[in-house]
């Protein structure tokens, strides 16, 4: 790895140690929002393990050098240059003092140190440490950091850094100070400063040890009464580690600061976790209960770190996945055993079901496009285009995966191997296996290649029952298809995949197994078969009936799974599945399948029609009341569009939409009776709860409301939803309220309804940022009609007074909602969708090149699409490609055009 960052490729091959270590730092910091001074003084030695270097190359950007001294007497020879600062011929071992300038007030790029809304914060990962102070800004270099922070106190009254606080005071001219002190070695990136005008939800809490810790959730003074579910999440979360995992909070003093400029959910800061208010504040009246689990999920996701990514990091960027996937999963299982604990197998079951649903959207199709890289990539440009889903969702199946493999006890002697062997390092994805394959006495070689083969593999599965010997012999087959060419270059071999799998009776109940070889039969009605090999056949004996096979139960790996169930069979499994993924599982593919034949249907004009016989099944769903209500909903929720659109063989998004439009009218009105009673059944009445149970209810019922919506005469959905939006008493209903009154307007462009209660909504909740978004994105998604286009709506709320293009959540919540989750009508033919969306790409890559990188990766997949919109959205990229000056938006364009 170079030492400075040029805009080349990088790649994990060229990995080379560090020639310099730095075993301390302390921060000064003179706080003046357009001109920083920042006094870093380091012990640096040479790094015994690597080769010898005369020159000490520090990275730097966007910096005002001003001096270096080296053991207190000024160094001459040091060269400031666009890339850091290279000290000429410098000691072994020396203390190095260097001081510079940064102006935070002009950082839009919300990397580094910046202000908003008129206090300081900082963002380091990936490479945000090296836009503050001159730096070895690269994970392996760890060192213990003091921080001193100096400003006016009527100004930032609050000074906040990482570890613990050592002493505060004044200072002359109405300035004040604050000194802290983090006493575990830690990389830049996660080093931390807030400054500003802040108050916190405090608690005071005994760890398992007995320990008292303090915890501190920061925001601004009007948002206090918003911080209880992130408090309560945070001591759960605290809780559960020590439970699960035995991983106790380390330090005595552990703080969230919320701030509404952020790039992304929050950030991971030892004991200075910083977080998007979005991922913080939350009440009945203005978060959703999707908005307080994500706060649970991102609260424990920032927390758990700690412990996997801050005590034992990544050696390197490549190992990314390391400290994500494993984070990611241990949050997943959090919210799992927060919903549902170890054994409510249906409750664990609804999160499940919510995580494959994304990573099957999202990253699977990733993965099938010019951005596809194996969880430990190979190579990149830009880091920050690297915090991906595959790093993230599919790097957690690949940890869930060991899990599956040896069960919770065994997963958590992994863990504590891990722990024993790495903690206070910087280590690699390979550690953490051998960590899991020592401790479970296992060879994991071949499980390698789920860290460096890039794309999704494929199983085919073929069965053979024969009568006479009562043997069922299952045939696994696996590949890849055709991946994507970036996907393919990494493909060696076949994967060790834990595939588990049940057998069904004709009476639905779960048929005993044995496998040829074993005396008897196992305790469990699922089996993990192992398999390894390109194709292999798994043979179960004394199989007394021709089973109906469950398939890849609980989703036990990130396969694509083929199999040639016909219809019924798949309405059975919906029926009688004891797995409650794969209950969903049939639904879905039973509804992918009709989506896609009437998809296909509506690309070339033919009529539409839909078999009674998948009415009937989801309307079985739909009044089975042992079903719990969350379950119901999922069951019942068709397949995305932009999922079904990248199931065709060319993506065509109006078709689509004009086939699951199709269904989910048909649907309403074959079932209208059930919505209806379904709608009043489920309501909650009296005061909010933000249970899983009443989620559950309210999604149910507001499913419920939105299929009513699509009714041929939406005048009754109108009524229902009106009253709602107007007697809800939290976010939940009233957002679904308002989203029903807009859709069963789109067909005769808008309602009364709907525009009273769109202007009643902006007034309401005009001081809340967090429900403004929302207001913006619920008018981004909506459906539109030839008669009013949302694009038209779109470029309107661009001139809105609370349009924000500088903010990333509102970017976001208008832009990134219109060209990222309303496929319909981002894909015009007439091209209008794709103007826009080069526009705001070039807009916000001199804004701030993070959120323009990840708003340039819409069109990624353009390649799939039809040819019309194929043209469209190349003349876009070219456009886009010619104008952007970001290195993070050309990676992105550059592979997509590839
Ligand atoms: N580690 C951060 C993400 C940093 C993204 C930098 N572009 C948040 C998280 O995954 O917890
Ligand atoms: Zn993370």
């Amino acid at each position: 790895m170079a030492d400075t960052a040029t805009p080349n490729v990088i790649r994990r091959a060229d990995y080379a140690p560090p020639a310099f270590l730095i075993d301390t730092v302390a921060l000064e910091f003179d706080l003046v929002p357009e001109r920083t001074v920042v006094r870093n003084t380091m012990r640096v030695r040479r790094n015994p393990d690597a080769s010898h270097a005369s020159n000490l190359e520090l990275m730097g950007e966007q910096l005002e050098f001003v001096s270096a001294a080296i053991d207190g007497a000024a160094f001459a020879n040091a060269h400031a240059h666009e890339h850091g600062l290279t000290l000429d011929n410098v000691p072994d071992n020396f203390e190095l003092t260097l001081t510079s300038i940064c102006n935070p007030a002009e950082n839009t790029t919300l990397s580094g140190l910046y202000v908003s809304g008129g206090n300081f914060f900082t963002q380091c990962e990936a490479e945000g440490f090296r836009r503050i102070t001159y730096f070895l800004d690269r994970p392996d270099v760890m060192a213990t950091f003091t921080v001193t922070l100096r400003a006016s106190k009527a100004d930032y009254p609050v000074l906040l850094s990482n570890g613990n606080l050592l002493e505060e005071g004044d200072l002359p001219d109405g300035r004040h100070f604050a000194r802290w002190e983090d006493p575990f070695r830690k990389p830049s990136y996660l080093f931390a400063l807030v400054a500003g005008k802040l108050v916190a939800l405090e608690e005071r809490v005994k760890s398992g040890s007995g320990k008292e810790k303090l915890l501190q959730v920061w925001v601004e003074p009007h948002d206090l009464d918003k911080t209880r579910h992130a408090m309560d999440s945070l001591i759960n979360s605290i809780r559960w580690d020590e439970a699960r995992f035995g991983l106790e909070l380390d330090l005595d003093r552990f703080m969230i600061v919320a701030v509404s400029d952020f790039n992304m959910g929050a950030m991971e800061n030892k004991g200075l976790n910083i977080f998007n208010t979005k991922y913080v504040l939350a009440n009945p009246e203005t978060a959703t209960d999707t908005d307080f689990a994500n706060i649970e999920a991102v609260v424990g996701h920032e927390y758990f770190h700690n412990w996997t990514g801050n005590r034992v990091t990544c050696r390197d960027w490549f190992q990314l996945s390391l400290k994500e996937g494993l984070t990611v999963f241990r949050d997943q299982e959090f919210s799992a055993d927060m919903a549902g604990g170890a054994t409510d197998e249906a409750a664990r079951a609804t999160k499940r079901i919510e995580d494959v649903r994304v990573l099957r959207q999202m990253q699977f199709a990733e993965d099938a496009g010019p951005m596809a890289h194996p969880v430990r990539p190979e190579s990149y440009v830009e880091i920050n285009n690297f915090y991906t889903m595959t790093v993230y969702e599919k790097g957690s199946e690949v940890v869930r995966m060991y899990q599956t493999l040896f069960g919770r006890d065994g997963f958590r002697k992994g863990m504590d191997l891990y722990f024993k062997r790495h903690d206070g390092q910087a280590v690699t994805c390979d550690d953490f296996r051998h960590a899991l394959a020592d401790a479970n006495g296992r060879d994991l070689a071949q499980f390698e290649r789920w860290y460096s083969q890039a794309g999704t593999p494929r199983v085919s599965v073929r069965t053979k029952y024969d009568a006479a010997q009562q043997r069922y012999s299952v045939t696994l087959t696996q590949g890849y298809g055709d991946a994507a060419p970036a996907a393919r270059e990494t493909q060696k071999g076949p994967l060790l995949i834990p595939f588990a799998i049940g057998l069904i009776g004709k009476d639905g109940a779960d048929l005993p197994l044995q496998l040829e070889g074993e005396t008897k039969a196992s305790n469990s009605t699922t089996r993990v078969l192992d398999f390894t090999q390109t194709e292999q056949t798994f043979t179960f004996v004394n199989v007394a009936q021709e089973p109906l096979p469950s398939l890849l139960r609980n989703f036990s790996a990130p396969v694509i799974v083929e199999y040639d169930y016909s219809a019924d069979q798949l309405a059975f499994l919906l029926a009688h599945d004891s797995d409650p993924f794969n209950r969903w599982e049939a639904g879905q593919r039973l509804a992918t399948r009709e989506l896609l034949t009437l998809a296909g249907r509506a690309a070339t004009g033919v009529p539409l029609q839909l078999d009674d016989s998948v009415v009937a099944a989801f309307a079985r769903v739909l009044t089975d009341e042992s079903l719990s209500p969350s379950f119901r909903e999922l069951a019942l929720m068709l397949p995305s569009e932009a999922y079904l659109a990248e199931q065709m063989a060319e993506s065509n998004p109006a078709a689509v939409h004009a086939a699951r439009q199709f269904v989910r009218k048909r649907l309403a009105n074959a079932l209208r009776k059930d919505w209806l009673a379904v709608h009043e059944k489920h309501r909650t009445p009296g005061a909010y709860e933000a249970t899983p149970e009443a989620a559950g209810h309210r999604a149910l019922k507001n499913l419920a409301l939105s299929y009513l919506a699509e009714l041929d005469d939406p005048a009754e959905a109108v009524r229902l939803a009106s009253a709602q939006y107007d007697a809800a008493n939290n976010m939940t209903d009233r957002s679904a309220a308002l989203s029903a009154l807009l859709n069963a307007a789109a067909a005769n462009g808008g309602s009364v309804e709907a525009q009273q209660a769109l202007d009643d909504f902006y007034r309401r909740f005009e001081k809340e940022p967090l429900v403004i978004d929302k207001w913006f994105a619920l008018q981004a998604t909506q459906r539109g009609s030839a008669q009013r286009p949302v694009i038209e709506i779109v470029r309107k709320l661009m001139a809105h007074p609370a349009f924000n293009l500088k903010n990333p959540n509102r970017a976001r919540s208008l832009i990134f909602s219109f060209c990222a989750a309303n496929p319909a009508q981002f894909h015009a033919e007439d091209g209008s969708g794709y103007a826009f969306w080069a526009d705001q790409v070039i807009a916000l890559d001199a804004i701030n090149p993070q959120v323009a990188a990840r708003l340039a990766r819409s069109l990624e997949l353009w390649r799939r699409f039809t040819p019309t919109l194929r043209d469209g959205m190349r003349a876009a990229l070219e456009k886009v490609a010619s104008q952007v000056k970001s290195r993070d938006v050309r990676e992105i364009v550059e592979k997509a055009l590839a």
